[in-house]
C-alpha cells in the first residue's frame, strides 16, 4: 500500500500523469480534508498549469466542518474546490456538476463549429491513500462500466462511463507527497497515509499531541479527562498515560504504550472530526 518513491519512480509517475492529461478535459486533484496542504503533491501547480482542474477535499466526514469551509475558500484561489465523502458518496455528484459548468463554454464552442457532442473526460490525481480508488468507485456507481472500445494511454487502462455525459480514466494518476518536509511526513503517518512503522510511534504521538494542543485543545482534554493541559508535551503524554493506566513496574509511565493508544484513538476517529492544519493566512 505504501509506496517508496525514488527519483526514477517520481519521473515515471509524472510522465504517466502528463500523458493522461493529454486526453483529459478536467482533472480532479484529490486531497485529504484533514491535511489539505500535506496531502498535496509539491509539483502539482506546474503539472496542471494548462489544465482545467477541480480540487476535491476527500474524507470530509473525518475533518472539522468549519475548517473545511475555510480550506475551500483558501484553495478556491487555485481552482474551484469541493468537499466529498467517498465512502458514502456525499458531494460526489457536485463534482460532475462542476465539471460540466467548467466545460460549458468549450463544449458549446465545439457545438457551434458543428462538432458532434462528446463526453467530458475526467481523471483523478493524488497521493497514495487519499481515496482515489474509492472516489472512482463512487463516481462509477461501483460498477466497472467500461467503454471497452477505446484504450487509455497505458495498456490495460480504460474509460469508465459515468452519469450521462461523462467518462473517467479508470486508473488514477498517483503522485508523491512533499516527503522531504518532516512535518508533512508526520501528518501523513498520523492520518495513516504512510505506514506508521516508518516513524517511531512515540515521536508520532508527541507530534500529534502537539498539533492537537494547537488545533483542538478541548477535544484533547475531554478525550483523556484531563483537568488542564500542560504546555509541556512530554509531560502531557505522561499525564495521558497515567489517566489510561499505562504504568510499568515501579509506577513509571509506559510511554510507548501511551503513544500507541493516542495514535490508535486518533486513527479510529475517537477525537471526533478534526483538521490537523489550518489554511495559511495572508
Ligand atoms: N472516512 C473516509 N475514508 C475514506 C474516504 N475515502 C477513502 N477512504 C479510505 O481511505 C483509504 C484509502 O482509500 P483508497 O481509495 O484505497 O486510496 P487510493 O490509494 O488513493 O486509491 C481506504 O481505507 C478507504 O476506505 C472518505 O471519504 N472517508
Ligand atoms: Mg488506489
Amino acid at each position: 500500500m505504501s509506496i517508496q518513491w525514488y527519483p526514477g519512480h517520481m519521473a515515471k509517475a509524472k510522465k504517466k500523469v502528463e500523458e493522461g492529461l493529454k486526453l483529459i478535459d478536467v482533472v480532479i486533484e484529490l486531497l485529504d480534508a484533514r491535511i489539505p496542504l500535506s496531502s498535496r503533491n509539491p509539483d502539482i501547480d506546474d503539472l496542471l498549469a494548462d489544465q482545467k482542474r477541480i480540487i476535491v477535499l476527500n474524507k470530509k466526514d473525518l475533518a472539522d466542518h468549519k475548517r473545511t469551509k475555510e480550506w475551500k475558500r483558501y484553495l478556491a484561489k487555485s481552482a474551484p474546490t469541493l468537499a466529498v465523502n467517498s465512502l458514502t458518496g456525499a458531494g460526489v455528484n457536485q463534482v460532475l456538476n462542476l465539471a460540466q459548468q467548467i466545460m460549458k463554454d468549450k463544449l458549446s464552442a465545439l457545438a457551434d463549429k458543428g462538432r458532434k457532442e462528446r463526453d467530458i473526460r475526467l481523471m483523478i490525481v493524488g497521493i497514495p491513500n487519499v481515496g482515489k480508488s474509492q472516489l472512482i468507485n463512487q463516481l462509477s456507481n461501483n460498477k466497472s462500466a467500461r467503454t471497452g472500445d477505446r484504450p487509455g494511454v497505458t495498456k490495460g487502462q480504460q474509460w469508465v462511463k459515468l452519469r450521462k455525459g461523462f467518462e473517467l480514466l479508470d486508473t488514477p494518476g498517483i503522485l508523491w507527497p512533499k516527503f522531504e518536509d518532516q512535518e508533512v511526513g508526520f501528518k501523513l503517518a498520523i492520518t495513516g497515509a504512510i505506514k506508521e512503522k516508518l516513524v517511531e510511534s512515540e515521536l508520532l504521538a508527541y507530534k500529534l499531541v502537539e498539533i492537537l494542543q494547537e488545533v483542538a485543545p478541548n477535544k484533547l482534554k475531554e478525550r483523556f479527562n484531563l483537568d488542564q493541559l500542560t504546555p509541556d508535551t512530554y509531560q502531557l503524554v505522561a499525564d495521558i498515560g497515567r489517566k489510561r493506566g499505562c504504568l510499568q513496574s515501579g509506577g513509571r509511565i509506559d510511554r510507548e504504550r501511551t503513544s500507541k493508544i493516542i495514535i490508535k484513538e486518533f486513527q479510529e476517529g475517537k477525537f471526533g472530526k478534526l483538521t490537523l492544519e489550518l489554511p495559511p493566512t495572508v
